[in-house]
């Protein structure tokens, strides 16, 4: 492992652009207000942004479809106002990865509009099209992830576009030179202006072969990612993190062995995919079984010890919130967020913060919906509902995991709009922002944004944490999390209860009777270790010790 990469021991946070802070008052985000929060960022101690796209968009998927890669969104701001966020950014030790959406386009993206006007167009061959069959139905039977089709006819040329996304997400025709060529030219362009990288939309689309129903891990995706890394963001120092669902951790190895030169490491959802039901998929979720979790953490912790590079995150845009998931929202609230906080800040690899995470910011429940807007939440629900899905059954769904429990209003203080805006936002806010704001957090000395806070400086400043090899406790037991990291002869030991109960255990041996430092706690400080140990309900802490040479 090679210690000098600057991101092994970063921290990232993930800003989603359009919820984070409205500067000019229209109740939509806007960098302006990202500028204003920087300080805030700073504060936590991170030093790595992921932006969600900012770029020139019609909003169909909320900047994932995007229109213009050389300009920025008209209601996000301006590209002057970019670079000062790149610069403003960059004097605080912040870096920004921007996120590259090239497994399709907007509908309205240049591309795109000449494609469709003839079948002679230069810019035809940038997308994927296919003539009707005999009776004028869709090339074949594949479905968008959003729902109904993923073919749209096309009037004006009379033949069907490919969109595995809606159908104003036209997909990019990768076995096309020229495809590559520009967007590596966006790429550099961008690369030129100081970005610390990027984070990568489906990357795992990028090989697909349509014709043979091959989507992800598609003959060809590593040879394009190498060829990429080459040409672009391999001769800058910046990070790369590639979107890969259906990778296996033989593949997510191979994406982040440097020897491959493809990415840095890439978000894998096995954690997350675990509670989708088999069939019916994120809107039937099933319980959540700690055992089963367990099992996928060390697999993944286990898998790229040596080679590669994990990427930690309990939450993201696209999913619900980590404390009403894998957490107790109520009671527990501050003591279930802090607890996860430390379970995944002490394993190996580079953490993801979602915004609000910090101040454990919660799911929203509508009743309604019409309060929902997220396009994949609506086309589901409509789609649903008329084959005979109850409405009752398809809110329970959305209520447990709608992407719009990520994307409601940052709550930045108890004030109408929860700070965010002076206007009604384009999303409602979630009604608990009186309780849980960033405002709120920073008085309390207790709060969980101080617990984020410590845990990002311990990762700087502490190698055991970025390099120990991790090793597995306690495996079987069905309601804690328990793990070391071994570096040198320094270890540090992590416990966390993940149930609402306060839970009793014999230690095992190896860390029966140590005492150390403790780094961080959600309860009283635990120094020593006795026989045994009484975890109180979501209790966690990290102890950290010498190990005394044989
Ligand atoms: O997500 C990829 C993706 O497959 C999602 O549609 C995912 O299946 C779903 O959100 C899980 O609930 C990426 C982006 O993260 C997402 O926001 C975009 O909508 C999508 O790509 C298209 O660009
Ligand atoms: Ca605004």
């Amino acid at each position: 492992m090679n210690p000098s990469l600057w991101w092994h021991n970063a921290v990232a946070y993930q800003i989603y652009p359009r919820s984070f802070a409205d500067a000019n008052g229209d109740g939509i985000g806007d960098i302006a207000g990202i500028i204003s929060k920087l300080d805030y960022l700073q504060k936590l101690g991170i030093n790595l942004i992921w932006l969600s796209p900012v770029f020139r968009s019609p909003m169909d998927d909320n900047g994932y479809d995007i229109s213009d890669y050389y300009d920025i969104a008209t209601e996000f701001g301006t590209l002057a106002e970019m670079e000062t966020l790149i610069a403003e950014a960059k004097t605080r030790g912040i870096r920004i990865l921007m996120d590259l959406v090239v497994n399709h386009t907007s509908d309205e993206h240049a591309w795109f509009v000449s494609a469709r006007q003839s079948k002679t167009s230069p810019y035809r061959d940038f997308y994927i099209w296919r003539p009707a069959n005999a009776d004028g139905s869709p090339p074949n039977e594949q479905r968008s992830f959003f729902g109904g089709s993923a073919w749209q006819f096309d009037p004006l040329t009379g033949e069907y576009y490919y969109h595995l996304f809606s159908k104003k997400q036209p997909d990019l025709n990768w076995e096309n030179p020229q495809v590559a060529e520009a967007v590596y030219t966006m790429m550099n362009w961008w690369l030129e202006k100081g970005i610390g990288g990027f984070r990568m939309d489906v990357i795992e689309l990028l090989g697909k072969e349509v014709d043979r129903g091959i989507l992800s891990n598609g003959p060809r995706l590593h040879s394009i990612i190498q060829e990429m890394c080459r040409r672009t963001y391999g001769n800058y120092d910046v990070l790369t993190v590639g979107e890969t669902w259906s990778a296996t951790p033989e593949i997510a190895k191979q994406y982040s062995d440097p020897a491959n030169h493809e990415l840095s490491m890439v978000f894998t959802f096995e954690h997350i995919t675990m509670v989708w039901h088999p069939e019916h998929g994120k809107w039937q979720p099933m319980p959540f079984d700690l055992l089963k979790f367990k099992q996928i953490i060390h697999k993944w912790q286990t898998a790229l010890a040596d080679v590669g590079w994990n990427s930690l995150f309990w939450n993201n845009h696209d999913l619900p919130r980590a404390v009403s998931k894998y957490g107790d929202d109520g009671k527990y609230r501050v003591e279930s967020a802090k607890m996860l906080a430390t379970a995944l800040h002490f394993l190996k690899g580079t953490p993801y913060i979602y915004q609000g995470e910090e101040i454990g910011m919660t799911n929203v429940q509508f009743d309604d919906i019409e309060d929902y807007q997220d396009i994949e939440t609506l086309n589901f629900y409509a789609e649903r509902v008329t084959a005979g899905v109850t409405h009752d059954a398809m809110m329970t769904g959305i209520h447990a995991n709608s992407r719009d429990n990520a994307r409601t209003p940052m709550h930045w203080q108890a004030s109408p709009h929860a700070g965010f805006s002076t206007h009604t936002p384009w999303i409602a806010v979630n009604p608990n922002y009186p309780q849980i704001n960033v405002e709120k957090a920073l008085q309390d000395p207790n709060s969980i944004f101080y617990h984020y806070q410590k845990l990002v400086q311990l990762r700087k400043n502490l190698p055991v944490m970025v390099y120990g090899r991790y090793s597995e406790l306690l495996a079987e037991h069905p309601q804690v999390l328990a793990y070391t990291r071994t570096w040198q002869n320094e270890q540090i030991v992590v416990f966390n209860n993940f149930s609402g109960d306060s839970v009793t255990i014999d230690l095992p041996a190896g860390v029966r009777g140590l005492h150390g430092q403790c780094l961080i706690s959600n309860y009283a400080p635990t120094q020593q270790l006795g026989e045994r140990l009484t975890l109180q309900p979501y209790e966690s802490f990290a102890l950290h010790h010498r190990l005394t040479t044989p």
